[in-house]
């Protein structure tokens, strides 16, 4: 099975080089991943291509056109037929490994990426399935927004890491953050690598882990811990 994303842009040189390396190059070369950027200018009206207007209300700052988008979905929806068509926004339900782990599952996914002030309203009501924000900060586009979720979505399709294991080991997989780890030296600087881990003792290294993930997630992030109960 193959995760296909299509992605609708204005700025479609922003994701040009973020799923052309390492693993999600990788996806893409073992035949698990399919991601394929659509220029939304090719959809604008008129002459000049337009693909933004001013607010109706009045107030500052643009609004994306629903027709060009509309215009898009309808071309691609030819080709194939969405598990989601889903909006970038900073309004949108906030990303975490649970939903990524959700749409990792999908064959189709369409991504709509927003600029200025946003998408017309009429597009969010009757053409998109689902609004998904990476954290609740703004960025300037929905590109990088996107270019985040692709990478977070690829990786768990199941061939795309060489470890299978390795994406159930993650942090927030099990809804804890992961164990400290070390590599050689032993010593460096006289700051060392836990006993533990040099002992060859499994149980007691798989002990210590738990243990380290545990600790950790109950400094850094005890909201995880919370939300379990
Ligand atoms: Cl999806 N888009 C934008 N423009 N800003 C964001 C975001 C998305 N997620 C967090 N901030």
């Amino acid at each position: 099975m193959i995760l296909h994303i299509d992605i609708i842009s204005i700025v479609p040189e922003l994701l040009d080089s973020p799923f052309r390396h390492s693993i999600l190059q990788r996806a893409q070369s073992r035949g698990l991943l399919n991601v394929n950027v659509i220029d939304l200018r090719a959809y604008g009206l008129g002459k000049n291509r337009q693909i933004d207007d001013y607010q109706y209300g009045g107030g500052a700052g643009m609004v994306m056109m629903a027709e060009p988008i509309y215009l898009a979905i309808q071309t691609l929806k030819k080709e194939r037929s969405y598990d989601e068509i889903i909006y970038m926004t900073p309004d949108g339900e906030k990303l975490n490994q649970q939903m990524a782990n959700q749409l990792s599952l999908h064959e189709n996914i369409l991504l709509i990426c927003g600029h200025y002030k946003g998408i017309d309203e009429r597009l969010r009501e009757h053409c998109i399935t689902r609004e998904i924000s990476i954290g609740d900060y703004v960025l300037s586009g929905g590109e990088l927004a996107a270019a985040v979720m692709v990478d977070a979505i690829g990786r768990l399709i199941p061939g795309v890491l060489n470890d299978e294991t390795s994406a159930l080991l993650d942090s927030f997989q099990d809804g804890l953050l992961s164990p400290a780890v070390y590599t050689r030296p032993a010593d460096f600087l006289g700051w060392k690598v836990p006993d533990v881990l040099l002992s060859g003792h499994e149980a007691a290294i798989e002990n210590w882990r738990e243990q380290s993930a545990l600790e950790r997630t109950q400094k850094k992030r005890p909201d995880l811990l919370d939300d379990e109960l």
